[in-house]
């Protein structure tokens, strides 16, 4: 295979940084850039070992820093993008939307100009199913690529506003580009802000979770190294200018999930508190994949094997969510919950 020079924003997060891990072991002949600022989110300890690894490279920059951003292309000429990085949760886009439109939408037009200039030959842009809204309990209901855009927090908004952002550079300027939204992802390396590792350091801890509303709210989970496999697939062989979702029908409610952690870590429910529901809260995602589907792609996990494989993964890997919770995170806790 060619040797091509891929862009990876964002390889410092959590589903960035599995697809870096992923595409520097299954493609050596692949020079892979993961360029990141290094936000709250972004953490250069997981890639240790690959760092000796000749094919694999960082840089640290701001996405929006549209100088640092053209001269970086224009000296590195990248045939893919692969475009991850953003703020990514939705409570911090309730109190702080700046920040949102800055990187997410700001930042990812720096990004579409720069692959203009040097003429990448795919740009993809990794979006999310938040950008549909919400639907309601109905099971039959589905989100699919024709489903309108009706982003309802700050958060996917700013996401919506990037989708069109580079569907109007492929409309326009003729850069080949794909969109993935994903459903909601969990696995190694997944901030403890977000539900799952979130609950599984709290249980681990004997301290109470957090489950907003009723609890009753529900969201369609996919194990993150099934992401990688989609967007990989997706930066080979989509077809220029089309959107795919991605989803492995596994809808849950919150409940549902948090009860899975505590059972399966042999805790008790009552370390469950019930807490005042998020301010605009989604009540149901959930994504017919088939489009993707046909493109080749099939989840290699169930609910229930990538949970499994993901609570292992925190009880083995206990000193990476460690440090991170005894750090900063302590004061956006504290501020968030009254636990
Ligand atoms: P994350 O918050 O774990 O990681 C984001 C990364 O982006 C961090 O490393 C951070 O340092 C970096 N970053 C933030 N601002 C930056 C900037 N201005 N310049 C350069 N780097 C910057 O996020 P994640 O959960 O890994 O999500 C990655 C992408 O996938 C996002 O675009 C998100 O919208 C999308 N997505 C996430 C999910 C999910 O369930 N987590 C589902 C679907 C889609
Ligand atoms: O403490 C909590 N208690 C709780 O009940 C937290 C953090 C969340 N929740 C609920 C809110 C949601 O219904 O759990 C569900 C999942 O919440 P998050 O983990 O914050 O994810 P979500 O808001 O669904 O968004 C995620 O999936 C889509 C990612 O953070 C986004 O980046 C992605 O686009």
């Amino acid at each position: 295979m060619e040797r091509k020079k891929i862009l990876v924003t964002g390889g410092a997060g959590f589903i960035g940084g599995n697809y870096v891990q992923y595409m520097v072991d299954k493609y050596p002949q692949y020079d892979i850039y993961n360029l990141d600022f290094l936000t709250y989110a972004g953490d250069l300890t997981k890639h240790k070992h690959i760092e000796t690894k000749g094919n694999y490279h960082f840089v640290k920059a701001d996405i929006a820093d549209r100088e640092t951003i053209m001269a970086l292309f224009e000296k590195e000429k990248f045939d893919f993008v692969v475009h991850f990085a953003a703020e990514s949760h939705v409570d911090r886009s309730i109190t702080d939307p700046g920040v949102f439109v800055q990187t997410n939408i700001v930042g990812t037009q720096v990004l579409l100009d720069a692959s203009r200039v040097v003429d990448v030959t795919k740009f993809v842009h990794v979006s999310t199913d938040e950008v549909y809204g919400e639907l309601d309990f109905d099971p039959t209901t589905f989100f699919t690529e024709e489903t309108p855009l009706q982003p309802n927090s700050p958060y996917s908004a700013s996401k919506a506003s990037s989708d069109l952002l580079v569907r109007s550079y492929n409309e326009t300027y003729g850069l080949p580009v794909n969109i993935t939204r994903c459903s909601n992802n969990y696995g190694p390396y997944h901030f403890p802000e977000k539900l799952i590792p979130l609950t599984i350091s709290r249980v681990l801890n004997e301290q109470k979770v957090p489950v907003y509303g009723d609890g009753k709210n529900i969201r369609d989970w996919l194990h993150v190294i099934d992401h990688c496999a989609a967007i990989d697939l997706v930066l080979h062989e989509g077809v220029n200018g089309e959107v795919y979702n991605v989803g492995g029908h596994n809808e849950r409610t919150n409940l549902e999930v948090v009860k899975t952690i505590i059972s399966t870590l042999g805790k008790s429910e009552d370390l469950i508190e019930f807490v005042k529901d998020r301010l605009g809260h989604d009540k149901r995602y959930a994504i017919d994949p088939t489009k993707l589907e046909q493109l080749g792609w099939k989840p290699i996990y169930t609910f229930e094997t990538g949970i499994a494989q993901t609570i292992q993964w925190y009880l083995d890997n206990k000193e990476w969510w460690e440090q991170i919770i005894s750090g900063e995170y302590q004061n956006y806790f504290q501020k968030q919950y009254s636990l």
